[in-house]
């Protein structure tokens, strides 16, 4: 069986995807690949590691070859802050990694998944019931380098017949690897300081902002259900918006409190992050998905909340 490659690994994702798709295909069918960050020992002691630049195309092509990948489950990103902070750096790693992957698998034969993101819609968009198919102009760089990586990921599906296939994530909760340089990221913020200080005192996007969310294993769920669904059910080689609950701050607070009763909750709004929510869907239509390849959440803001607040109270109470 040919391997599977997973670039940026080490990231909030990579590190629990790549754990799912060793129990899954083995663990010797999945290379793990990272630039700088370190490994987790889970990481290191499921199988091979190697630390790569995707922004050299060689040293994706030396990889590929080596282990005969057939799969390339592309992970490397900037999150939103992040990139609106180096715009140029954004660029580099979002869209020139993509593109180097992409010409790697043209020729190695590879399929691709690219998640997109909420951030590839802007102020022009319908933010309620955001359809699969409408306005995308972002105003931000995250957003336009994912834009411009749901059109590559087209482009080389209709031109050369890669396989690219993709979702557009909304933001993503997990208690493993903490996310880093994200707008959505205060609803992770929101447990730790939860099960650790019993209070959020910064929380950086403002009361009555809803964003589309959903729970890590519900992710983890689409990116492999999406990359083992019959390719002729695919109508979108682009990205498909798929999503789980829809909140605001204080619905998330709220939740939050039935299992720790003297929550409390505080906002510090951060205005860079808060114009990136504002320009965001609201609430995405993931029917597409649905329909296409039977895609269906797990998790709602409920279980979710349980979920989370039991795994780190494990972790810190240790
Ligand atoms: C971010 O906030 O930048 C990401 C995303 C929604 O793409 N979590």
């Amino acid at each position: 069986m040919k391997k599977i490659l997973v670039t940026g690994a080490c990231g909030q994702v990579g590190s629990e995807l790549v754990p799912a798709l060793r129990t899954k295909y083995g663990n010797d069918a999945v290379i793990a690949t990272g630039h700088k960050t370190e490994p987790s020992q889970e990481l290191l002691d499921g199988g091979e590691f190697h630390y790569i630049d995707c922004t050299e195309i060689k040293c994706i092509a030396e990889i590929v070859e080596k282990y005969d990948i057939g799969t390339i489950y592309n992970l490397t990103t900037i999150l939103s802050a992040k990139a609106e902070a180096n715009p140029q750096l954004a660029w580099d790693v979002n869209v020139n990694s993509l593109r180097n992957i992409l010409e790697v698998a043209r020729e190695y034969k590879c399929a691709v998944f690219t998640p997109s993101t909420i951030g590839a819609f802007g102020p022009d968009t319908p933010l309620d019931n955001t359809p699969q198919i409408t306005v995308q102009r972002p105003n931000t760089m995250y957003g336009i380098t994912k834009v411009a990586g749901e059109l590559l990921c087209d482009y080389y599906y209709r031109k050369y017949g890669v396989d690219t296939r993709g979702v557009r994530w909304p933001g993503l909760i997990s208690y493993v690897t903490p996310p880093g340089g994200g707008t959505t990221d205060y609803a992770v913020e929101i447990f730790y300081e939860a099960v650790k200080h019993g209070k959020y005192l910064h929380c950086f996007i403002r009361e009555g902002t809803y964003l589309d969310m959903m729970y890590m294993p519900d992710a983890l769920e689409s990116a492999i259900m999406i990359m083992e669904a019959d390719s002729r059910r695919l109508k979108h080689r682009n990205a498909y918006n798929v999503t789980a609950m829809s909140f605001a701050p204080e619905h998330i607070a709220r939740e939050i409190k039935k299992h720790i009763p003297g929550f409390t909750i505080e906002y510090r709004v951060d205005p860079v992050r808060q114009a990136i929510a504002e320009s965001w869907p609201n609430k995405m239509d993931d029917s597409a998905a649905r329909t296409d390849w039977g895609w269906t959440p797990k998790y709602d803001l409920a279980s979710m909340t349980t979920d989370m607040i039991n795994k780190l109270s494990a972790r810190f109470k240790k």
